[in-house]
Parts: C-alpha cells; sequence; structure tokens
C-alpha cells in the first residue's frame, strides 16, 4: 500500500518494472525520463556493470502533483534482470504498490519472460529463498 505521510500531506507510491534480463526496463525508465524531462525535474539514478545491465537498480522519483490536499510522488524502480540477482530483486520489491512487468517481445526469449514472470509469482507467495 502507497505511503502516506499525514503531516506532511503527502503519499508515496513505489512502481517497480520487473522482467527479464534484457528485456528493455531500463530502457524504459530512460524514455520516461526523456519524454517528460519538462515536467520531471528530479534526475534518474542508475547502476549499471560495464556492459550498460543494471547491477543494483534503477530510481526515478517524481511529483505528480495535489491530490485532494496530498502532494502525490511516484517512485520507479526497475530491478536487474539477471538470474544471478535474485537477492537484490527481492530488496527492490520491498514495499511496492505496483509492478510493470516488461517483458522482452523477442520469441526466442518466451522461455526467459515466462521464468522471469514464475519469479516475480514465488516472491509474492513468499516460496523462493
Ligand atoms: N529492438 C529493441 N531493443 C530494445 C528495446 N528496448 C530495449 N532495447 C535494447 O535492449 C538492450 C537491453 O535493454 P535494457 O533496457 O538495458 O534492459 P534491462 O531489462 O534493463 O536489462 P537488465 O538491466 O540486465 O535487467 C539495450 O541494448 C536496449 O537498447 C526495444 O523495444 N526494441
Ligand atoms: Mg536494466
Amino acid at each position: 500500500m502507497a505511503f502516506v505521510n499525514l503531516k506532511e500531506k503527502e503519499i508515496q507510491v513505489k512502481i517497480v518494472y520487473y522482467g527479464p534480463g534484457r528485456g528493455g526496463k531500463t530502457s524504459n525508465l530512460e524514455y520516461v525520463h526523456r519524454k517528460f524531462a519538462k515536467r520531471i525535474n528530479t534526475e534518474m539514478v542508475t547502476v549499471k556493470t560495464h556492459g550498460d545491465r543494471t547491477l543494483f537498480f534503477d530510481f526515478l522519483p517524481f511529483d505528480i502533483g495535489v491530490i485532494n490536499d496530498f502532494k502525490v510522488k511516484i517512485q520507479l524502480y526497475t530491478v536487474p534482470g539477471q538470474i544471478k540477482y535474485n537477492a537484490t530483486r527481492k530488496l527492490v520489491l520491498r514495499g511496492v504498490d505496483g509492478i510493470v512487468f516488461v517483458a522482452d517481445a523477442m520469441v526466442l526469449r518466451r522461455e526467459k519472460n515466462i521464468l522471469s514472470l514464475k519469479n516475480l509469482q514465488c516472491r509474492f507467495r513468499n516460496q523462493c529463498d
């Protein structure tokens, strides 16, 4: 559930982009950042390896205005898609309010999409380490 700060009159919503490695999660966030550059006056934080793969996460915070006197703040995150970063994905998913599943459009990557979806499912069912 979104974090509501009654004192500051602020609502924080955490949305995580999830999906297989090289599926386009970071590209999605970069696009949002570029496309709404005039409205999003914050920087995107990204931690990448040499090969441009996400090492920890990408983070893009921005405000979307006021609703019923409450400032609404959105935080977009991506997880690292590579299988070996399971523990990091678990951390990034903490306190999530919404998921955007980014599937790879290549037919060849179908199995990887399914594996990633299953990984997400077992995380929410608390059935994986
Ligand atoms: N053709 C094509 N290439 C894309 C698209 N989206 C991303 N790419 C390319 O695919 C590669 C991987 O994209 P990323 O956005 O880094 O993928 P990711 O899901 O963040 O990967 P991880 O960080 O390893 O989990 C990059 O070279 C992108 O330029 C797309 O819609 N079409
Ligand atoms: Mg990435």
